[in-house]
């Protein structure tokens, strides 16, 4: 497997700090070990952790106003990769690759995989894209794509969503993830009820479509680039159409894609409980689609959202096997820096809600004491887990400090010489 950064440069910056570390870590397991919580399985925990990289993440995002690219960016999907396999070898919790049709289509896929392969990544979830029309594309999206009501139109959308299957079973995906942009700007401008019906006539083609082994994930989104309604806008309707097409349909929950303040654990809690939890796209928000970075602006919801997740792991609960994804757009940051430091966060929070005293927590709510239960939680998030995160990274050969050591090798210097005509990587701006 070949490595993007010197794995020199990566044990000397560990060895470097390995005896702070160390300490930080000792310190740690002694304060956990009070609490009867082993160190050692939490962070080989910490270590099993996976989230997937959006293939879109790897280069600047954008506003609908504009979009800024900074030097070196991917110009193409196999240099995306080669973002991606920087991620992977310092952060070690980010294995897979998400990726997005068109924007990531090539001729040849088996060459696409033997890539990612060489720099030991697989792939996650296909994203469909039947939001924006596309060069050469016969038929257009502006008034819709799986529910539009020209027949014509919904027969392309599915017949490329169909595609996506196929260019995602070369790849070695398993599931495919659909969100459509579709909905209305004006009351009275779209039948709600037929233009659902039209929506599952079309989801039901690509569900029964779908290979023995793939599932087909619902992604929901309260608003934009329709303003009234949107056809998928809440998990409500996201869930309900999962029920009608089937077991292997599911919701795919994107933080970003609910109103301020809506309670996002709950509905988490919900759709575990009816087997119905596709998965998420990971990124914070102050007031819609934000697609800011994960845990950077509410790492208390992050970890209550864990919490959930973790209970049901504990629990067992059947059927139960999300997937995890950051779905992130990078407008002032270097991509690479904030897809680490992102899946660092999304790992924290798991790692924190490990150390929920679970008992305690069950006690506390079936005695109604809610101050003894609210407190258990926040015992947990109060506490720095960073040590265990270091310590699972080191363990994995990633990098004890992601950012320090990427920005120490040059990378970003390296690949903006050798990517002269950048700017053109996938869009963020949806
Ligand atoms: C829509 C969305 C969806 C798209 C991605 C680029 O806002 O979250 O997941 O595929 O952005
Ligand atoms: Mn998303
Ligand atoms: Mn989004």
């Amino acid at each position: 497997m070949t490595t993007q950064i010197d794995a020199g440069l990566v044990d000397e910056a560990n060895q470097q700090g390995a005896a702070h570390l160390q300490a930080d870590y000792d310190h740690l397991g002694a304060v956990l070990a009070r609490r009867g919580i082993d160190i050692e399985a939490i962070t080989e925990k910490a270590r099993d952790f996976a989230v997937a990289v959006p293939s879109w993440g790897t280069g600047s995002g954008g506003t609908r106003f504009a979009r800024f690219p900074g030097p070196g960016e991917p110009r193409n999907v196999f240099e995306k990769l080669e973002d991606c396999a920087v991620i992977q070898q310092l952060v070690r919790c980010t294995p897979t690759v998400s990726p997005h049709f068109p924007w990531d289509w090539v001729d040849d896929f088996s060459e696409l995989r033997q890539h990612a392969d060489a720099l030991g990544l697989g792939f996650d979830a296909v994203n469909s894209n039947t939001f924006q029309d596309q060069p050469g594309q016969p038929l257009s999206y502006k008034y819709g794509s799986l529910s539009h009501t020209d027949p014509a139109v919904r027969a392309q959308a599915v017949a490329h969503n169909l595609e996506c299957i196929e260019w995602g079973q070369v790849l070695g995906s398993s599931a495919l993830t659909v969100w459509v942009g579709d909905g209305s700007n004006f009351p009275g401008q779209s039948h709600f009820q037929y233009q659902l019906e039209r929506y599952l006539e079309s989801a039901r083609a690509i569900y029964d479509a779908l290979p023995a082994d793939w599932d087909m994930f619902l992604e929901h989104k309260m608003f934009e680039p329709a303003f009234y309604s949107t056809v998928i806008q809440d998990w409500g309707s996201s869930v309900l159409c999962a029920m009608e097409l089937g077991d292997r349909a599911r919701c795919l929950v994107d933080l970003g894609h609910h109103a301020p303040n809506v309670n996002i654990e709950m509905i988490v809690s919900r759709l575990i409980q009816f087997h119905k939890l596709a998965g998420f796209h990971f990124n914070d928000s102050k007031y819609g689609d934000d697609d800011l970075d994960s845990g950077s602006l509410h790492p208390y919801q992050q970890f209550l959202i864990f919490n959930e997740l973790v209970d049901a792991e504990q629990r067992g609960q059947a059927g139960f096997n999300p997937a995890y994804m950051l779905d992130q757009s990078h407008n002032v940051t270097d991509p690479i820096e904030s897809l680490m430091n992102s899946a660092e966060e999304v790992q924290r929070s798991y790692v924190k809600a490990l150390l929920v005293d679970r008992e305690a927590l069950y006690a506390h709510q079936e005695a109604n004491d809610a101050m003894l239960a609210t407190n258990t939680l926040k015992a947990a998030f109060n506490l720095d887990v960073s040590p265990i995160l270091a310590q699972a990274r080191v363990l994995e050969g990633g990098a004890a400090q992601p950012i320090a050591v990427y920005r120490a090798s040059g990378y970003r210097c390296a690949v903006d010489k050798q990517r002269p005509s950048s700017g053109q990587s996938g869009s963020g701006i949806v």
